[in-house]
C-alpha cells in the first residue's frame, strides 16, 4: 500500500484513484456496497469507482443513484425494456428514465441496497451497464435505422455490437480497457445522412468506396475520422486519419486506436486528454504510422470522398422499411424523458405491433420497427401516441435536452423542464415552415450538443440587477448530415428570464418562422 501511494504521489486525483484501485474491483464488492448502503460506503468508490459499473452518485439526489446503460447501435428488445421499466417502476415517483444523446438510456431513482438484484435481472436479459462512465468507452452508436433503411450503404448492427464485446469482454468489464486517459467515444455510420453525428466522437467510420483502377472494381468501406470531442475547454470537429477500412478491419483499427489512446494519451491534465490533444502534439501522420505499427500492416488511404449524401433525418413518423410491408415509427419522446408506466408500455407495442424491437436515436427519441402495413392503422390509435406523438410541432420535434441541474451537479441551469415549457409556449406564438433543431446544454461540457444545433443554448450564471440568474449562451450554424460542422457562440448572457422573446426573434429572422395571427374575439 506504502509503495503505490509513492508511485502515485505526482498524479492527479483521477489517475490516482485509478492507480490505486480500478473501477472494475467495485464488481466484487456489490454485496457488500449494497449491505451497507450509500451513506457508509467509501467515499471515491461511492462518487466515481461505481461510475466504471455504470452506478452514478448524483448529489443532487444523494441516496437516488443513476445507472447508466450500454445499448449498442441503440437498439434493445422489449424484454430489455420492461426489465428497465420495472427497475424504476419500483421507486415510484423517484423513478424516471431518459434517453441519452449518446442513444441510451439512463435510469433514474435507483437505491444501492437493490444492485444486487438489478444487476441479476439486467444480466438475465443481455443487458449491461459496464464501463459506461468515466475514462472508457461510451455507448458506441451506429445508424438507427440500420438493416430497415432501403439505402443504408453498411448495416452496422454487428460491427458496433462486436466492438462493445472487445472494450466490455461481452459485458463482463475488460480491464485491458478500464483506464483510459480520458472518455473515448466510437460511432459507425451505414447510412447517409450521417445519423451519428460522426464529427462529435474521438473515432468514427464513415461509409466511402475504395476503387481499384487495376480490377475495375469498387469496395465498400469506411473512412476513418479522429479527435472530435466537446468540452468545457475546447469542442472540435474529427479530422480525416487519412485511412480507408474494410468492413472487416473496422474492429482491430477501434482496437488499436483506443490501445494507443490507453498507452500514450495524455494524463497529466484532465482537461487536456482526449484523444484529440494527443494527435495535436503527435500530428495526423504519426497516429497513422502508430495504427499501422499495432496492426502490423500498411493501411489504404482515405477513398477521395465520403458517401454522407444526405440531409439528416430525424426518424419521427412513419417510414417504409426496406422489407416489403414492413414499416418503422418514430414516436417523438419530449426532451428523451419517460416513466416506469411509459417504458412497459413502449414494450408492449413493440411485442404486439413489431417484432419487439425498440431502437432509440441520438435525438433522444423511440423507434419501433417492423410494424406489418396491416397493423398500423391500429398502432397509430394507440392511447400512447397522444403521449408520444407520431407528428409533433415542428419546434418540439427537433428537441434536444442534456440532464441539467435536476440532476446533474455540473448544471449551472435548469434544462429539460425549461426547453419543455419554452418550446410550448414558441409553438403557441409562431407558424413554423419546417423543423427548427433546438438542443439545450446545462454547462459548457456540452452533453446535450448544441454545437450541433440550429440553435444551441448553452446554460451559464449571469448577473442581472445585481443577482445572479440562470442564463445561456446562444450558439448557431451548426449543420448535421452532409457537409456536417459545428455552430458557434453567436450571443453570450442572456438571462432564462429574457430568453423566449431573443428566441423567437431568432427563429422568425433565420428560420422563416411567423407570428400567428392573434385570435379574432
Ligand atoms: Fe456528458 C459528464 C450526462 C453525452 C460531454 N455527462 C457528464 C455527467 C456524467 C456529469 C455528472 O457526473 O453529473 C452527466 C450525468 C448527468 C446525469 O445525471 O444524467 C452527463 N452526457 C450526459 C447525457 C446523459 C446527456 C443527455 O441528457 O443525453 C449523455 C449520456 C451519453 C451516454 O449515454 O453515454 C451525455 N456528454 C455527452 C456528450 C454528447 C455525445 O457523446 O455525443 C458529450 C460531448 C461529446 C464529447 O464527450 O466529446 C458529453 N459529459 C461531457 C463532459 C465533457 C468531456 C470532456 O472531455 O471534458 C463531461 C465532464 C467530464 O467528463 O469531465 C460529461
Ligand atoms: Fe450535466 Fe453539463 Fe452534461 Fe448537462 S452538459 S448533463 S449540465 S455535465
Amino acid at each position: 500500500m506504502t509503495e503505490t501511494v509513492t508511485t502515485t504521489a505526482n498524479l492527479n486525483k483521477f489517475e490516482k484513484l485509478k492507480a490505486e484501485k480500478d473501477g472494475l474491483a467495485l464488481k466484487e464488492e456489490i454485496e457488500k456496497i449494497a449491505k451497507i448502503g450509500w451513506e457508509a460506503m467509501d467515499e471515491t468508490d461511492r462518487d466515481h469507482r461505481l461510475k466504471w459499473l455504470g452506478v452514478f452518485f448524483r448529489p443532487v439526489t444523494p441516496g437516488q443513484f443513476m445507472m447508466r446503460m450500454r445499448i449498442p447501435n441503440g437498439i434493445l428488445t422489449s424484454s430489455q425494456m420492461y426489465v428497465l421499466g420495472e427497475v424504476v417502476q419500483r421507486y415510484g415517483d423517484d423513478g424516471s428514465a431518459d434517453i441519452t444523446t449518446r442513444q441510451n438510456i439512463q435510469l433514474r431513482g435507483i437505491r444501492i441496497e437493490d444492485l444486487v438484484d438489478i444487476f441479476n435481472k439486467f444480466h438475465g436479459v443481455g443487458l449491461t451497464t459496464i464501463q459506461s462512465g468515466m475514462d472508457n468507452v461510451r455507448n458506441i452508436t451506429g445508424d438507427p435505422v440500420a438493416g430497415l433503411d432501403a439505402h443504408e450503404w453498411y448495416d452496422t448492427r454487428e460491427l458496433v455490437q462486436q466492438i462493445q464485446d472487445l472494450f466490455t469482454n461481452y459485458g463482463e468489464g475488460n480491464p485491458e480497457f478500464t483506464n483510459l486517459p480520458r472518455k473515448f467515444n466510437i460511432a459507425i455510420t451505414g447510412g447517409r445522412d450521417n445519423s451519428v453525428h460522426a464529427e462529435i466522437n474521438d473515432l468514427a467510420f464513415v461509409p466511402a468506396f475504395q476503387e481499384n483502377q487495376e480490377r475495375n472494381s469498387v469496395t465498400f468501406g469506411f473512412n476513418v475520422l479522429v479527435g472530435g470531442f466537446f468540452s468545457g475547454k475546447r469542442c472540435e470537429a474529427a479530422i480525416p486519419l487519412n485511412v480507408w477500412v474494410h468492413p472487416d478491419e473496422v474492429v482491430a483499427v477501434c482496437k488499436a486506436i483506443v490501445e494507443i489512446f490507453r498507452d500514450h494519451g495524455f494524463r497529466a491534465n484532465r482537461q487536456k486528454a482526449r484523444l484529440m490533444w494527443l494527435i495535436d502534439e503527435w500530428g495526423i501522420d504519426r497516429l497513422r504510422r502508430e495504427v499501422e505499427q499495432r496492426l502490423g500492416k500498411e493501411l489504404l488511404p482515405a477513398a477521395p470522398k465520403d458517401e454522407i449524401d444526405w440531409e439528416k433525418r430525424d426518424h419521427i413518423g412513419i417510414y417504409e422499411q426496406k422489407q416489403p410491408g414492413l414499416y418503422y415509427v418514430g414516436l417523438h419522446i419530449p426532451v428523451g424523458r419517460f416513466c416506469a408506466e411509459d417504458m412497459l408500455e413502449i414494450a408492449r407495442l413493440a411485442e404486439v405491433y413489431g417484432s419487439g424491437e425498440i431502437r432509440l436515436t441520438v435525438e433522444q427519441n423511440v423507434i419501433i420497427p417492423n410494424i406489418a402495413e396491416s397493423r398500423l392503422q391500429t398502432f397509430l390509435q394507440e392511447p400512447l401516441l397522444d403521449k408520444f406523438a407520431v407528428t409533433p410541432g415542428l419546434l418540439m420535434r427537433s428537441l434536444v435536452s442534456c440532464t441539467g441541474a435536476q440532476f446533474c451537479n455540473f448544471a449551472l441551469i435548469e434544462t429539460k423542464n425549461r426547453a419543455l415549457a419554452m418550446t410550448k409556449d414558441l409553438e403557441k406564438e409562431l407558424i413554423f415552415a419546417y423543423p427548427v433543431r433546438i438542443h439545450w446544454t446545462g454547462c459548457p461540457n456540452s452533453c446535450g450538443q448544441p454545437q450541433v444545433a440550429d440553435i444551441g443554448l448553452m446554460g451559464t450564471k449571469i448577473r442581472k440587477n445585481g443577482q445572479t440568474v440562470e442564463g445561456v449562451d446562444i450558439y448557431m450554424g451548426g449543420k448535421v448530415g452532409k457537409d456536417a460542422q459545428l455552430g458557434t457562440c453567436v450571443q453570450k448572457g442572456i438571462p432564462c428570464e429574457d430568453l423566449q422573446p431573443v428566441l423567437r426573434e431568432l427563429l422568425i429572422q433565420h428560420f422563416g418562422a411567423r407570428l400567428r395571427e392573434p385570435a379574432i374575439v
